[in-house]
């Protein structure tokens, strides 16, 4: 069975306090997650102690977050290590947003290394890939993607390739409302599924959870979930508050 998880991506918002109410007034639903459903809070790096404290007190809920440096230490200002992350409790780290492969030109090669400075310190990848809209308008789409895929994720073994989590986040969809249909989200999700069974195997392949992020609201996260090759997704707008994020997290197959 492969793990659902409805995962938040705060991005760059929220006070400390804000930060703290949110995620009090999430945890304090009740959620009644069932077996092999999880979820993740990717949040600012100063919150991340915090939400460690509090997310630890409920079972399946872990923290994220949401960059990592692609170096182990040293002289970098300003960077945040996987070893750093491991060492404060962190569970999760998002890779290759496409906000940051777009705002700070991370590439499909900088990526390959966060993922193994991830993997080397106990860390697991949400490896985010998704195609722009002028790619899509040419119908090159897969390609865009499985070249992605090949490029950060299949130099690592079975073994690391089991403890990451897929996004796939159509560029087009992101904050803009526009949601992918269910059809084009299950296409490229099997798609996805596909091209790592073709690389790694069925069995690998059918383990390997694949989250649709791209303005998911409670309006549309049960339809989105109901996908057979989607296994829950990565939120950002609709998880900044808490009635939506609880009902999309409801809304897990
Ligand atoms: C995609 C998503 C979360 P939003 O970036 O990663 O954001 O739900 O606001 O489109």
């Amino acid at each position: 069975m492969r793990k659902q998880i409805a995962a938040a991506n705060w991005k760059m918002n929220l006070n400390a306090d804000e930060a703290h109410q949110l995620l009090t007034k999430i945890l304090h639903t009740k959620l009644a997650l069932k077996p092999g459903q999880e979820i993740i809070f990717a949040v600012p790096f100063p919150y991340i102690s915090m939400a460690v404290k509090k997310c630890a007190e409920h079972n399946n809920v872990f923290v994220a977050a949401q960059n990592c440096s692609d170096k182990t230490s040293g002289a970098y200002t300003g960077e945040t290590s996987a070893i750093m992350l491991q060492s404060v409790g962190v569970q999760y780290v998002i890779i290759g947003h496409s906000e940051r492969r777009e705002y700070f030109n991370e590439t499909n090669e900088v990526l390959a290394k966060k993922i193994d400075q991830c993997l080397s310190h106990g860390l697991k990848p949400l490896f985010c890939c998704g195609e722009p809209l002028s790619i899509r308008e040419e119908g090159k789409e897969k390609e865009f993607v499985a070249e992605q895929l090949k490029q950060s994720l299949y130099h690592l073994t079975a073994d690391q390739l089991q403890q990451i989590v897929i996004a796939y986040e159509p560029i087009w969809a992101i904050g803009t409302g526009k949601t992918a249909t269910t059809q084009q989200a299950q296409d490229m999700h099997a798609f996805i599924r596909q091209q790592i069974e073709l690389k790694y195997g069925h069995h690998i392949a059918q383990t390997i959870s694949i989250l649709y992020g791209g303005s998911v609201k409670a309006a549309n996260a049960k339809d989105l979930f109901s996908q057979p090759d989607v296994d829950g997704g990565l939120v950002g707008g609709a998880s900044l508050n808490a009635e939506e994020f609880i009902t999309i997290i409801q809304s897990l197959d």
